[in-house]
């Protein structure tokens, strides 16, 4: 059951719900609230060791109880536990214990979840502006209050097939040739790859929808010649345009007046890439309209992917903020710089960037009211992908595109996915990744993934090989690096053939996640879960925070522990194991409920297999154009009989619901102790392997 609480009135409507069932009028339970000066705050006990789920992007872990996360979206590199507010704000969380609910706070603003963090039994929900939403979510269990809050939200972005396959990107590819030359070498290392993403070094003069004229030239031949071998570009669009007379979307921006504007009424100014912008006012339709449609300059080539960055927004400073640096210059430039005066200086150039006064400094045009920017902050990233995601439905109609984006909120689930930011080549970071998706995944981002190998920081052999048998399972599998960084290509490092294994049995699983996939946007299901949402009665399971359940069928246990050669795990039920070293060197090892130590040396893989569970493999090739999602191989731990609903389409258009789209694939054990096999579909080929108890 839903109920919609209305708090004092909301200056805008964020659109993260749709369909808004009648306002409660009663006192809204569970929680006692009262207005203090950090705002409106929402006060809850908790009880002893209740875990508490949720709010998407964040450090910690997958249980949020102990932290204090504020949500207002920022532009921070470091993913340490003290980081408060990543990239997106995801207001939604659920309580569990004898009482079970779940909470959506749906504000544009700022707001802050101290989760037992200042008061150890208590849940503070403090939201800094009067008016703001707030849905209470009740059902039987974990998953059932998640599906009625995705139901809530509505249906989760779906992108083409070829966004799951491998993605190589790095910023600092310098030209067209230096591109071809990615695709060339993967190829020769049998490293199958479906797309190369563009960072900001293929634009001109950093103008979104330009390309380069000396390197980037001949971006529509590299496009086209690429896309004939299956290979597509994937360019960043950034949020700030450039002052430039000259620069058409500058030109009609101010024509227009759709850019954000300043206390005085003229057209705001910060700074990003290529030094003052101004910056689209995403927040009207009107905009979102005008700004999308100029995707059209790549869809022409042949372009059917897109991310897009720094739309936090990211401000590297402001007029004000500069001229306020350089007055402190002055200020102590002839001093003998003591500490004090010193760590003005640095402290000055550093708040220069993304500062509160530059937030609170211009304004948005909300149906003809004025709204301050920081009260409306957190819908900005949302609202660009979106206008990205409008424009190229209405451009490309019936053809899905992928869309991704860095700062996001409740909302743009339906348009975009996100990646997870700038992490580092660190090796608690491959277990923040696999952290991160289930909390995603209950706030309706199921494409997600983070930088493979890690943005900043040199990445190792090891490293590189332990993140790719993480990001084997995440919709979104982007290998990607800094420009400050060593690069990160697979075919670079010595051990490039476990690499390429390691992408080969993602490729192997591709059957298996994208019909997962689908079905988990479709029916409002994570297809990341936490093990206590499949176990909640199994207290040990409640407690792990280091595997993840990975669709209907599989638990995974990633190695995130430099120069181990296994870990332990545990088994919340009977299942069986599957190491492997490539798609075809496979192991399978029977294990019963409990804990164990598995090994795994660097060049093998492990995940396990659900008891009565099956999984559908394809046969590897050089991309997903590639592959035959029509002849599957069926991995069956199955006792006595199961079922799987297999789901498969073209992977482009969007009639999803379309009942072809489903093969229904039943095993049982005959007389003989075989495994026969029944299908709705003669038109899949499928081959069954018994896996079900091997050692007996
Ligand atoms: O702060 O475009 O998250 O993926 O490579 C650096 C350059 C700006 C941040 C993005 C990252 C991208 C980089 N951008």
């Amino acid at each position: 059951m839903i109920r919609r609480y209305l708090f004092g009135e909301p200056i805008v409507d964020t659109e993260g719900v749709l369909d808004k069932p009648n306002p409660c009028m009663e006192p809204i339970p569970y929680f006692s609230w009262k207005k203090k000066e950090e705002g409106i705050c929402l006060r809850c006990p908790l009880e002893k060791n209740a875990p508490v789920y949720g709010l998407g992007q964040n450090v910690r872990g997958i249980n949020k109880r102990g932290f204090r996360y504020v949500h207002f979206t920022g532009s921070n590199a470091q993913h340490v536990d003290t980081l408060a507010s990543m990239y997106g704000s995801h207001n939604f969380l659920v309580v569990s214990g004898k009482t079970m609910f779940g909470v959506f706070v749906d504000s544009p603003g700022r707001v802050t979840f101290d989760i037992g963090f200042t008061d150890p039994d208590e849940l503070n929900i403090i939201s800094e502006l009067d008016g703001f939403e707030v849905y209470l979510i009740e059902g039987n269990s974990l998953k059932e209050i998640v599906r009625e809050f995705r139901q809530l939200i509505g249906q989760s972005y779906i992108p083409p097939k070829w966004a799951f396959g491998y993605q190589q990107c790095r910023w600092g590819y310098q030209n067209s040739d230096e591109i071809r030359k990615v695709a060339s070498e993967m190829q020769a290392a049998g490293i199958p790859l479906d797309s190369i993403g563009l960072d900001i070094d293929y634009m001109d003069g950093y103008k979104n929808f330009t390309a380069d004229p000396e390197n980037y030239g001949d971006l529509a031949e590299l496009s086209k010649e690429l896309g004939e071998q299956g290979i597509r570009l994937v360019p960043i669009i950034d949020a700030g345009t450039k002052i430039e007379k000259g620069n058409v979307v500058y030109d009609e921006g101010v024509e227009k007046g759709y850019f954000v504007k300043d206390e005085e009424g003229n057209d705001f100014v910060g700074a990003v890439w290529p030094g003052r912008c101004h910056f689209p006012d995403f927040l009207r339709p009107e905009v979102r309209d005008w700004f999308g449609h100029h995707y059209k300059y790549l869809t022409d080539m042949g372009i059917e992917g897109f991310w897009n960055d720094m739309n936090e927004p990211t401000l590297f400073f402001t007029n004000r903020g500069l001229k306020h640096t350089m007055d402190v210059v002055d200020e102590v430039r002839d001093t003998q710089l003591d500490i004090k005066r010193r760590r003005k200086l640095i402290d000055t150039v550093g708040a220069m960037r993304n500062n509160l006064i530059d937030y609170k400094s211009f304004y948005h045009n909300v149906d003809g009211k004025k709204i301050v920017h920081d009260k409306v902050h957190n819908l900005y990233g949302y609202n660009m992908a979106r206008a990205a995601s409008e424009a190229l439905d209405d451009m490309l109609p019936n053809h899905r595109t992928l869309v991704f984006s860095r700062s996001s909120c409740i909302g743009l689930h339906r348009y975009a996915g996100i990646w997870q930011g700038d992490n580092q080549s660190w090796w608690q970071h491959i277990l923040l990744n696999m952290k991160m998706m289930p909390s995603l995944n209950m706030c309706g981002f199921l494409f997600t993934g983070a930088d493979v190998g890690g943005f900043h920081g040199n990445t190792s052999d090891d490293l590189l090989i332990r993140w790719l048998q993480l990001a084997a399972f995440t919709p979104l599998m982007r290998n990607h690096s800094a420009n400050s960084c060593n690069r990160q290509e697979p075919y670079l490092f010595k051990q490039k053939g476990i690499m390429r294994d390691m992408i080969k049995i993602r490729y192997m699983l591709l059957p298996y996640l994208y019909s997962e996939f689908v079905k988990c946007a479709l029916n409002g299901d994570m297809m990341f879960r936490p093990l206590a949402f499949d176990y909640p009665g199994d207290k040990m399971a409640v407690e792990v925070e280091d595997q993840v359940m990975v669709g209907d069928a599989l638990m995974i246990a990633p190695i995130y522990t430099q120069n181990a050669n296994g870990r332990y795990v545990y088994l919340p039920e009977d299942m069986v194991a599957i190491r492997l070293s490539s798609p075809e060197e496979r192991e399978y090892i029977s294990m019963e409920k409990g804990h164990h130590y598995i090994s795994a040396e660097l060049n093998q893989m492990v995940f396990f297999l659900r008891k009565d569970k099956m999984i559908t493999l394809g046969e590897p090739a050089a991309n997903t154009e590639h592959m035959n999602f029509q002849n599957i191989e069926v991995l069956c731990n199955v006792e006595t009989e199961s079922c799987y609903s297999f789901y498969d389409d073209d992977g482009f258009t969007k009639d999803y619901e379309n009942p072809e789209h489903y093969t229904t694939i039943c095993v049982a054990r005959d007389a003989n102790g075989e495994l026969s096999l029944k299908t709705s579909n003669l038109e899949v080929n499928i081959k069954v392997t018994d896996v079900t108890s091997k050692n007996k």
